[in-house]
């Protein structure tokens, strides 16, 4: 389906309580179409609607079908194409009591609205080109946003300057394929475009781009999903406990049992402005207990997966057996050696042969999970050890999975075409890898899109 296709489906006018569920001082409800105007005007007393100009702000009632009053209102007008989505636009601002909330959009749906679906506004403004797909999903972005971080990154998204990039790498493309075509255009006269230097190094150019974007994901998916912290160490060390003490939660089951956790625990918490999401893991030991092995092979995922491991060592039976493994799989991640049950032995920084083992430089605290002791000392060195991207500048940071994954076929497009090129591969052959590239760019700011894909990405929005 295209966007006039999809135009045509926005002909009806739909309505929808756009502030949270529930009861509040003040809710919003939204009317959007061709007759908001005409369907408000039925439920309106107050100034007629026609004679009002667009961004005014109207005081009057709001009747049910009978003519009852249901509440006063304030009104606010924002005519076609000037608002959210482009159609004529309605805003109700009435007292959240839930009952007149419901009562407000049955008397507007009595008067000819539509209930709107999940993302239908949002939808409806990417339909009538007021933003392109990929600012679409930021609205959805910037109402999740848990952290100031999110916020930021959201915000960039939405403002569109993610969709300027990738218009910015479509034009390199199509300049790409024009001198393609170029070459195309002598093949019959068997000559090939005199120099191919030319457009390799643009295409160079536009894998470094479309590279620097994926790359970034990671980055990305830590800001907008959490930070990934895996607790690790042997079983009974007292990871379970630091996770509900970083939490302030009973989160996870914690016992004297060895190997008491058997699957990793996620939950996040926000820790100076950033959302971090910490990983309680399997302990790990020698098992021969199927369940728990499989267990332990997630707690090497984890740490795969983590920016940052905290490594809980119990202090009362220090087993550093595991050092060489762990140590081995923590490059380039932040490491944060946890001494852990200082209650017990408060003595035990100072005669470690740990010391030896771990990197230089490598943080270690002294903590007692158990008591709560030194947890602030440890989330400082969490948050210090973090490298965060630097969101303040304006560099645009991929949150999205689904960008994500068409980036990297983008990627994959323009790495087959740059192989091309240095084996002299015909130009068409090269045009379809460029074609392909293209494609895949389009998928994410919505040049290029079906019904279905469309579908699932509003599906998860609230009403909005
Ligand atoms: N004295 C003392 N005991 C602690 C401390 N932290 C944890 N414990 C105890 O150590 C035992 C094991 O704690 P867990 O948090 O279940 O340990 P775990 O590392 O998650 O163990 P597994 O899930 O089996 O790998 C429990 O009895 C805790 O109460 C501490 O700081 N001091
Ligand atoms: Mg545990």
């Amino acid at each position: 389906m295209n966007i006039t296709e999809l135009t045509s489906l926005t002909g009806d006018t739909i309505c929808a309580v756009s502030t949270p569920q529930g009861r509040g001082g003040i809710a919003v409800i939204r009317v959007s179409g061709p007759q908001a105007l005409d369907f408000v005007e039925k439920r309106w007393q107050g100034q007629p609607l026609a004679a009002m100009a667009t961004h005014t702000v109207h005081l009057g009632h709001l009747t049910d079908s009978q003519g009852e009053l249901l509440d006063q209102v304030v009104l606010t007008i924002y005519r076609a194409p000037n608002s959210f989505t482009g159609e004529d636009v309605v805003e109700l601002a009435c007292h959240g009591s839930t009952w007149i909330q419901q009562q407000a959009v049955q008397t507007l749906i009595d008067a000819g609205c539509r209930h709107a679906t999940a993302g239908e506004f949002t939808r409806r403004a990417f339909a009538n080109g007021r933003m392109d797909l990929s600012q679409a999903e930021a609205v959805a972005d910037v109402i999740e946003a848990q952290s100031r971080a999110a916020h930021h990154v959201a915000m960039n998204q939405m403002r569109g300057r993610y969709g300027d990039q990738l218009k910015g790498l479509r034009e390199k493309l199509l300049h790409f394929t024009a001198l393609i075509e170029l070459e195309l255009d002598f093949s019959e006269e068997d000559v090939t475009f005199a120099d191919r230097s030319e457009v390799t190094l643009l295409a160079r150019e536009i894998q470094a781009l479309i590279g620097r974007l994926a790359d970034s994901y990671r980055e990305g998916n830590a800001i907008r999903n959490g930070m990934p912290v895996a607790i690790v160490g042997q079983t009974n060390a007292g990871k379970s406990t630091l996770l509900n003490a970083l939490l302030g939660d009973d989160r996870a089951l914690v016992s004297d049992i060895h190997g008491t956790t058997r699957d990793t625990i996620e939950d996040t918490v926000i820790m100076g402005g950033t959302l971090f999401r910490f990983i309680d893991t399997a302990g790990i030991r020698q098992s021969s207990d199927t369940v728990e092995r499989m267990g332990i092979e997630r707690t090497w995922q984890a740490i795969d997966k983590a920016s940052v491991v905290l490594w809980v060592v119990d202090v009362t039976s220090a087993d550093t057996s595991m050092a060489d493994d762990i140590l081995g799989r923590c490059d380039g991640k932040a490491l944060i050696v946890v001494l852990n049950k200082t209650d017990l032995d408060d003595d035990f920084a100072a005669r470690s042969e740990l010391n030896d083992l771990l990197p230089q430089g490598t943080p270690v605290v002294a903590i007692s999970a158990k008591r709560d002791a030194d947890i602030e000392a440890l989330r400082d060195l969490i948050v210090t050890a973090t490298t965060l991207p630097n969101v303040d500048s304006n560099a645009v940071i991929v949150t999205n999975a689904r960008h994500y994954q068409a980036l990297t076929r983008a990627r994959d497009a323009i790495s087959r075409a740059i192989d091309g090129l240095n084996s002299g591969l015909s130009g068409d052959l090269l045009d379809q890898d460029i074609r392909e590239c293209l494609h895949w760019l389009g998928e994410i700011t919505g040049e290029i899109t079906t019904d279905a894909i469309l579908a699932e990405i509003f599906a998860h929005f609230c009403i909005g």
